[in-house]
């Protein structure tokens, strides 16, 4: 359901966008388990294909979400889906079924309740993760620290997708990393442009089907890029 003005935007629309890359064996069943957990309330599905060689678009669509492309990698395919987002609050969600949807209410919660940015912690108390390697956990707790050290955060987690926005805050981040670094660049800006940020507790399930398409040590130098390219 495209809204072509803001006007048509129903009041307390949630704009959930997924950036989705050949994930025909999760997507069908993920959105629908959002439109079961989203209910009567009014919201819009944004999935941002990379271009997927399977039949991922063919099954978004016809759950009903609205489809765009976005062919460069995820960071960008996310970035396209926050801007084109029309909800007072956005959410950014994985398509693989790792995030779950019974944890939206959470997320969209905070912003309602007066946080800019509302980030999902895999790492603080009533948190957890169960598809993070031991080389990515370790990986993670060190850019965390960096982050945290280098630009006066306390951030318990980082490189996780599963989020929430309040309407205009990530087109002011002007966000610019193509891939894997997006995660820690929001992360990094919240702070800088002094964002009132909440973490929430999230579980973080086992990639249902297929590749996971994040390689540790390509992504992780990438992030450590993101980090000193931010610094100035
Ligand atoms: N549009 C698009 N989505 C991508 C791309 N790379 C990954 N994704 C999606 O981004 C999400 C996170 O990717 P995933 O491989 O699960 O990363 P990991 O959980 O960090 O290992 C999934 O929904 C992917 O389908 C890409 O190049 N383009
Ligand atoms: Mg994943």
């Amino acid at each position: 359901m495209p809204f072509t003005s803001v006007s048509d935007v129903p009041k307390g629309l949630v704009s959930i966008v997924i950036p989705a890359l050949n994930e025909e064996k999760n997507i069908g069943k993920l959105i629908g388990e959002v439109k079961r957990i989203m209910g009567g309330s009014p919201y819009e599905i944004v999935v941002v294909d990379g271009h997927s060689s399977d039949n991922t678009v063919g099954i978004a669509r016809r759950m009903g979400a609205s489809i765009i492309y976005d062919s460069v990698g995820k960071g960008s395919a996310l970035i396209t889906g926050l801007n084109a987002a029309k909800g007072e609050v956005i959410v950014s969600m994985d398509a693989d079924l790792s995030n779950e949807p019974r944890e939206l209410g959470l997320l969209i919660d905070g912003i309602r309740i007066g946080y800019d940015v509302c980030m999902g912690s895999r790492f603080m108390t009533g948190g957890n993760s169960e598809d993070i390697s031991f080389v990515r956990k370790l990986g993670n707790r060190f850019f965390v620290m960096l982050v945290n050290v280098i630009f006066a955060g306390s951030y318990s987690d980082m490189c996780y997708g599963y989020r929430s926005f309040r309407r205009g805050v990530p087109r002011k981040m002007h966000l610019k990393e193509k891939g894997f670094g997006i995660e820690t660049e929001i992360n990094i800006k919240a702070m800088k442009m002094g964002l009132r940020v909440l973490e929430v507790p999230s579980v973080e399930k086992k990639r249902a089907a297929g590749d996971p398409k994040l390689r540790t040590f390509r992504d992780g130098y990438a992030i450590l890029k993101t980090i000193i390219k931010n610094m100035g």
